[in-house]
């Protein structure tokens, strides 16, 4: 299954774990509650695979694509690395299917607290429209993933704070009233 936890607070290499001492797992009830969907699949059927299929058709995500963030073939690697690091929201969902490498999703919790999710080849997520986020690699530095999307896509990152977009407010309101 997924595995999750809580950040510590150190201002050291975003690519590390930042797992406290000692660890504060959090479950994958615990990111339902926040709006934040998972699902394993099989990563070697890739876009054959019927039960990605069946997601896609569930919840519109007709729109996909394939990138590759490694430091020999991105162009502004860096700069890209920075900017999916800086705390943001989107005015739609976020879906990453992760076919190889590994990466790190971090979502707030109710308390505003950072939970870093680790995402693996099999591994994909749902962030729901609204919710303040950030991606990174790990010290592995290298992931390749599928991108969802219902219908066009629009990957504008609106950066913290955006309390004011429909989307926010939205979410807000779904942490609020739970379920
Ligand atoms: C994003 O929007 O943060 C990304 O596309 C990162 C690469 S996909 C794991
Ligand atoms: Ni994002």
């Amino acid at each position: 299954g997924i595995e999750a936890w809580y950040m510590d607070n150190s201002d050291d290499d975003q690519r590390k774990p930042h797992k406290r001492q000692p660890n504060i797992a959090v479950t994958l009830q615990e990111l339902e509650k926040l709006g934040v969907l998972y699902w394993k699949l099989d990563p070697d059927k890739s876009e054959d695979d019927p039960e990605l299929q069946k997601i896609r058709k569930e919840r519109n995500y007709s729109w996909m694509d394939i990138v590759n963030l490694h430091k020999d073939t991105m162009p502004n690697y860096e700069e890209k690395i920075k900017s999916f690091y800086q705390e943001h929201i989107h005015l739609d969902e976020e879906i990453r299917y992760i076919l190889a490498g590994s990466g790190y999703f971090d979502v707030r919790d109710k308390e505003d607290k950072w939970i870093r999710i680790a995402m693996k080849k099999g591994d994909m997520i749902t962030l729901p429209a609204g919710i303040y986020h950030r991606f990174t690699l790990d010290e592995n530095n290298y992931v390749k993933a599928m991108r969802l999307f219902v219908g066009e896509p629009v990957w504008t990152p609106h950066y913290r704070p955006a309390d004011e977009f429909e989307a926010r407010k939205k979410y807000v309101q779904f942490l609020n009233e739970g379920f």
